[in-house]
């Protein structure tokens, strides 16, 4: 059995998890390993079946966008209405393209307080393989949060070694386009301008947009996956070769 690790846990991190079947949701704790998002090809199973994806997805946003709405869409197909404020990590197992594929979904409360966000938001990045950064197409200030989330994402990233960050932006409740606040241009654009995927649904009135925004997140995390397995180019080894000549010319000075 081949195992390779996608990315590093959140070590003996204590929340609460809502395992969903088919038919019921218990909600209950668990501590996160930090080998939860592995890549494993099992030597008993046969066909494409037999690999079988882990991806821990992150899904961040203000309060009230609708984060757990989606959420809750993609696990149950179903939109309830009210949800309260519980964090919680959910596990999803689906088949695409014929993997089955193990989501992880953290859906985190909106919180203001720095010292608390600083170290929470560093242990979430680290234990991610992607991000859903949700706002509201009816409030502008959801849509700046999205902003400032998308840089502190890739600078911890950045910091870790990470080249590459999957996101997905979403602007949600397309149903109330009547209140619309923040165009679908404007979100595109962002998402344009800061390399991310973007996408409008409705948790409310659809499954098939949230499906594709699960769907096109993981297809990200593939990409990133594949490039970072990539050897170096032609173009990394001509500019890692000149870094080498530079620092010797500047120590020979
Ligand atoms: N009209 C509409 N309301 C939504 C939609 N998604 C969520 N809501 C509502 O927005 C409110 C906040 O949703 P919730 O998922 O709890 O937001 P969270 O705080 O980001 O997790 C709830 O009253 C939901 O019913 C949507 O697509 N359309
Ligand atoms: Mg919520």
């Amino acid at each position: 059995m081949r195992s390779e690790r996608l990315g590093e846990g959140v070590f003996g991190l204590m929340v609460p998890e809502l395992f969903v079947t088919s038919s019921q949701m218990v909600l209950r704790h668990s501590i996160l390993k930090p080998t939860s998002t592995e890549f494993r090809n099992c030597s008993d199973m046969s066909g494409t079946a037999a690999l079988k994806v882990e991806a821990n997805v992150v899904v961040l946003g203000a309060d009230r966008v609708g984060k757990t709405a989606l959420t809750v869409r993609f696990l149950t197909r179903r939109f309830i209405g009210e949800y309260g404020d519980i964090e919680s990590i959910y596990s999803h197992n689906v088949i695409v393209d014929g993997r089955d594929i193990s989501f992880n979904i953290w859906d985190c409360p909106y919180s203001q307080d720095l010292s608390e966000v600083k170290c929470i938001q560093e242990k979430r990045t680290q234990w991610a393989d992607g991000f859903i950064l949700v706002y509201s197409i009816c409030d502008r200030a959801s849509f700046s949060i999205i902003r400032q989330q998308i840089q502190c994402i890739k600078g911890t990233k950045e910091y870790l070694g990470v080249e590459k960050v999957p996101i997905v932006i979403v602007g949600n409740k397309r149903d109330l386009h009547h209140r619309r606040t923040v165009s679908s241009e404007e979100g595109r654009l962002l998402a344009l301008s800061t390399d991310c995927e973007f996408y409008e649904v409705s948790a409310a009135e659809t499954y098939h947009g949230v499906l594709l925004v699960f769907h096109g997140l993981l297809e990200r995390i593939r990409d990133s996956r594949t490039s970072a397995k990539k050897p170096a180019g032609i173009k990394s080894i001509v500019k890692s070769m000149s870094a080498v000549f530079a620092r010797k010319r500047t120590d020979s000075v």
